[in-house]
């Protein structure tokens, strides 16, 4: 027997012990090319064992009440709200983080291996076009606030130039090749290509609806999808990316969600609240707009006194609906989380070996979706209708309550100024482009009213460049001038 086929007949007989024989009924009819590949992929599951056994822990735990747990509000020590802060702190806070950002000591870490589907796209939710009047997708939005950034960094210490801020991307299997490919397209949106690095995140074997037989998707390949956002630790140690900010001194990170139409890349009063309190973990969060909506609450876990997220799929109504005792109108949990963090350095050094170590940390979520597979029963590939297999993801906020709760900070922000997230395609109620897009004209309309700027109807609306501002300042200039509806500044 060759060595290769001895190696072949490890693999088989490791996935075979794990109850996972299914996957090599039709091994005999391929060829010895499409054997290699089949093994080949399978090897890339350290303990197949392992995992069936974690699937069906993650199968109980997501039955379980998982919120029933003693949950509250985060203290008071922990949070802070840019809503009504006293100018010398947002100042203090915004001159630390400009400090740290002309030091090149912040990088940016974008999540961006989700894949569109409740948006009904095919492309990477980055490329997508809000139809702004300047036709801007939202990774050029993005690229175009980090070199705003970096402007205002230079000008406000008037240096010659400020270090190039990093700007790390992680992908997925689906949206790797069309993201970078819309990069070069776009020349980087005027950004040094050797300031961007995109990495992959992993992915997870794609089961059957209990969770018990990894799925086939054709004769000699098994179903697989990304690992959640929660993959990103692993692929920033497995690529290098933890090392490259360490040997670049890099201390400060800001990560974000690729959605969200308003998101302020490396907000410099987020960088210096969480230096000037030396968080070593910090989020921001908005005021939650109704007990429905889609997004996980930062909440302090009393048993622990740890910081943890409840994500919305996992929150039972009640918790959901209860109002705050010291105030009916507003809901007891409502600081949403709106996938918007600070890390330390530091900590992702000290931290990431322990996160991706053990599943006590990064727990399996559970999806249940539609997943093409081979029917074992009539060899066919089957298109389902209905939710026939189960996706694994990690949730990154799972590692919160690994810190301590006096290294932990939450930052609420206004809504109308940061937060409009791109989630499902127009026809739904919320999160769609005509949202995004309304949201963000209607900010920059705002800025231009606040300087002075007239409109010539009342509900006109205009698009305000991230290059011209990044949060409405150096608008002086429209002072007294009259702007119509679609004008570009
Ligand atoms: C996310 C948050 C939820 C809330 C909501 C607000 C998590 C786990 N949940 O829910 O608490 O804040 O957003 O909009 O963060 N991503 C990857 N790889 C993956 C999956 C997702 O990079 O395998 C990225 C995705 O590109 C996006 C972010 O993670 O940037 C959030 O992913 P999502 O839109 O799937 O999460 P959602 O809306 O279910």
């Amino acid at each position: 027997m060759t060595v290769e086929s001895h190696y072949q007949q490890k693999i088989i007989e490791v996935f075979k012990k794990a109850d996972q024989g299914h996957l090599f009924k039709y091994y005999e009819t391929l060829s010895a090319k499409e054997q290699q590949v089949l093994v080949n992929q399978l090897s890339t599951i350290e303990d197949p064992m392992k995992l069936v056994k974690t699937v069906s822990e993650a199968i109980k735990f997501s039955l379980a009440n998982s919120s029933s747990g003693s949950f509250t509000q985060l203290p008071d020590e922990q949070t802070a709200s840019t809503i009504g802060l006293a100018k010398d702190v947002y100042n203090r806070w915004s001159e630390l983080g400009y400090k740290a950002i002309a030091n090149g000591e912040v990088a940016i870490l974008l999540m961006a291996g989700g894949q569109g589907t409740r948006l009904g796209s095919d492309d990477p939710k980055g490329c997508f076009d809000i139809h702004l009047p300047s036709q801007k997708s939202l990774f050029q939005i993005q690229a175009e606030k980090i070199l705003k950034i970096a402007n205002l960094t230079r000008e406000k210490f008037n240096l010659d130039f400020v270090p190039e801020i990093v700007w790390y991307i992680m992908t997925s299997g689906p949206t790797r090749t069309s993201t970078e490919a819309f990069f070069k397209q776009h020349n980087f949106f005027g950004l040094n290509k050797s300031q961007i690095k995109f990495f992959d995140q992993g992915k997870l074997p794609c089961f059957d609806i209990n969770g018990e037989k990894i799925l086939l998707h054709s004769k000699n390949a098994i179903c697989e999808a990304p690992d959640g956002n929660g993959g990103l630790y692993k692929s920033l140690q497995n690529n290098g990316i933890l090392e490259d900010m360490i040997s670049k001194g890099i201390k400060h990170i800001h990560m974000y969600c690729v959605d969200n139409s308003l998101v302020k890349v490396a907000d410099p009063v987020f960088l210096g609240f969480a230096i000037d309190k030396n968080f070593d973990l910090a989020t921001k969060v908005v005021r939650k707009r109704d007990a429905n909506e889609s997004v996980g609450l930062i909440v302090l876990n009393k048993d622990t006194n740890r910081p943890c997220v409840i994500e919305y799929s996992e929150i039972s109504k009640e918790l959901a609906e209860k109002k705050d005792p010291q105030d009916s109108n507003k809901l007891f949990l409502r600081a949403a989380n709106i996938v918007n963090h600070y890390y330390s350095v530091d900590l992702l050094a000290r931290m990431i070996p322990k996160w991706i170590s053990s599943q006590e940390y990064l727990p399996f979520h559970i999806a249940k979706k539609k997943i093409p597979c081979i029917n074992l029963k009539t060899d066919e590939s089957h298109k389902p209708v209905e939710p026939n297999g189960i996706k694994l993801e990690q949730f990154i906020f799972d590692v919160f309550p690994s810190v301590e709760l006096e290294k932990f900070g939450c930052l609420e922000v206004d809504r109308s100024d940061e937060f409009s997230p791109l989630k499902n395609a127009d026809g739904a109620k919320n999160d769609t482009p005509t949202t995004c897009k309304s949201d963000y004209l209607a900010r920059g309309t705002n800025w231009v009213k606040e300087n002075g700027g007239l409109l010539e109807n009342e509900d006109d609306l205009v698009e305000i460049s991230p290059l011209t501002s990044y949060g409405g300042e150096g608008l002086e200039f429209v002072k007294g001038k009259t702007f119509k509806n679609g004008d570009v500044i």
